[in-house]
């Protein structure tokens, strides 16, 4: 057995305070030759990352090329929209149309998806199932009206595209006013960057799906050990592993060991900047845009009240941290008084962190933190709880795709997730989040569909009930009914799945309506809920979104008609 002396359990000597932290100047993208300058780059040689442009109106042209960018001393090619990372802002105005004309100046197809927008399935840019892409050469025109108002972003659909470069920040404009007062607004992108090629990454990933986990290499063993040794006798082992400060935990897949964190396109070192006049409410749009990467946020020294989760005006409630999975998005006002704080947003596997600074002045700073330690999974992690529910393992969960199945869910929403629990912060959990103005349909569920989250370890394999997308068949809703979805998670990551041109509304285990959202992230072990009215006819994607997940075929499509 591979970790069975103390020897071979050694990590990796990789001292986290070795991983990448960028390049001061963060990840200036590179001079274009002046003969194929377009119009957007004239201005500079160097387009800005740190600071994107704010494009308004009801007319946008976006031109996506392939750019080099250098965040970490190696010069790598990038995929920008308009030459920045990240894209630029989009602000739109609630019951306007839009119109946004995408060109594609690079060698593959492409796509841009907008997302939590609710929006005519043809325009919602999801490759092979709304449209068949952008051709390299092409120009597609995206065109919809804005029916909504708050925080969103929007994102390349294809391939890994997104997660080179591919993504931006969307602000609405409410058509009557913002309820929410502030005195200055900020929006905050936290993404991940490698310089390896992702489809290298991928390919890693599937050869040995530990192969970023220098914290804990033992998870495939562990289940390595389960299929061969039992259950019972790989917990054991596990009490061993605990003896020796060691556990199996599976937190994230892709570390720092390949990621450098960037705060609106800044490394740590680049210090992103936002500024502020003490006694200000600031309001902070943190945007989750990582491909691979859950962010753990805290400001030390202020308080953030949270008041609008995935673009729906939420119960305001003050927290010292919050958690967010690719695809969310979080609105917190902070009034900060002193001259200088840290924004510090860890990962979640505990191996770097995105950093940039709230200010009174350009150049200052706050003391950064050491990220936390690696906390460990723990039962509930790995088999549930006790959750009296009839658990359904389909048919096609029985297989070679799957290696664990969950028997006792557990139904709670007030866990803050590993890493987070009992860290003497007041730390946001879903069981937190309450949508001003209750469900949008007052029906109660007309029918229930229940969806297993699923996975294979050691072959890296993602998919729901034991299907990958390309083993799948389409999930159908009928027009207008109003549905229950009941997801369980048989793995022991946690899936931010993300339902297109619908809105999930998240219901407590008693039933009760929660929160209105476009990406629910589900817990190891965990069982969850939501309402869906399928208002929305057409073909639609819903998929985790953690990009090499989804990738691997976490994905299906759905139908409404
Ligand atoms: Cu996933």
């Amino acid at each position: 057995m591979k970790h069975s002396t103390p020897e071979s359990l050694a990590l990796p000597n990789l001292p986290r305070r070795q991983f990448v932290q960028g390049l001061a100047a963060g990840g200036a993208l590179l001079g274009l030759s002046t003969w194929l300058k377009p119009a957007w780059a004239e201005q500079s040689n160097a387009t800005t990352t740190g600071a994107a442009p704010i494009l308004s109106g009801t007319e946008f042209d976006l031109t996506i090329t392939e750019m080099p960018v250098n965040f970490t001393g190696s010069p790598r090619m990038a995929t920008t929209i308009n030459g920045s990372i990240p894209a630029p802002t989009l602000r739109w105005r609630e019951g306007e149309t839009v119109t946004i004309r995408v060109t594609n100046r690079m060698s593959v197809s492409t796509s841009i998806h907008w997302h939590g927008i609710l929006l005519p399935y043809q325009m919602d840019g999801v490759p092979g199932i709304s449209f068949p892409g952008i051709a390299p050469g092409e120009t597609f025109t995206y065109r919809f009206k804005v029916e909504q108002y708050g925080t969103y972003w929007y994102h390349s659909h294809s391939g890994f595209q997104e997660q080179t470069g591919m993504y931006g920040a969307i602000i609405i404009d409410p058509a009557a006013g913002d309820s929410i007062h502030a005195d200055r607004d900020h929006v905050v992108v936290l993404s991940d960057w490698t310089d390896e090629d992702p489809m290298a990454v991928f390919k890693k990933l599937k050869k040995q799906s530990d192969y970023y986990n220098f914290n804990e290499p033992t998870v495939v063993d562990f289940f390595r050990d389960v299929s061969s040794d039992g259950f019972a006798s790989a917990m054991k082992k596990r009490h061993m592993w605990n003896k020796m400060r060691m556990s199996p935990t599976d937190l994230a897949d892709v570390s720092a060991y390949t990621y450098t964190y960037l705060m609106n396109g800044m490394t740590p070192a680049g210090n992103w900047t936002g500024l502020f006049k003490p006694g200000e409410r600031v309001r902070l749009r943190f945007i989750s845009a990582g491909t691979q990467s859950y962010f753990d946020v805290r400001i030390p020294g202020l308080k953030m009240t949270v008041v609008h989760v995935d673009g729906q005006d939420v119960e305001p409630i003050t927290v010292d941290e919050f958690r967010c999975g690719p695809g969310e998005t979080y609105d917190v006002i902070v009034t900060p008084e002193d001259e200088a704080y840290t924004i510090f947003s860890q990962s979640t596997e505990r191996t770097g962190y995105a950093r940039g600074t709230l200010a009174t002045k350009a150049g200052l700073s706050a003391a950064v933190p050491e990220v936390d330690e690696p906390q460990w999974l723990g039962m509930a992690d790995m088999s549930g709880g006790m959750a009296a529910v009839a658990v359904r393992h389909a048919k096609t969960e029985y297989g070679p795709s799957v290696d664990m199945r969950v028997d006792k869910p557990r139904t709670n929403l007030d866990d803050p997730g590993i890493g987070l629990r009992n860290n003497g912060r007041r730390v946001l959990t879903y069981a937190d989040l309450h949508t001003i103005g209750g469900p949008l349909d007052p029906r109660g569920a007309e029918r229930e569909i229940e969806l297993h989250l699923t996975g294979n370890m050691e072959r890296y394999a993602w998919s729901i009930d034991g299907l990958s997308f390309g083993q799948s068949t389409p999930i159908h809703f009928r027009h207008n009914e109003r549905l229950r979805v009941i997801l369980h998670n048989d793995t022991m990551m946690a899936h931010p799945m993300h339902l297109h041109g619908m809105w999930s509304e998240l219901e407590s285990p008693n039933g009760e309506f929660m929160a209105r959202r476009h990406t629910i992230s589900v817990q190891p072990a965990q069982r969850i809920s939501f309402l869906v009215t399928a208002d929305a006819l057409g073909r639609w994607a819903w998929h985790c979104h953690l990009l090499y997940h989804m990738y691997a075929g976490m994905f299906r499509e759905v139908v409404v008609k």
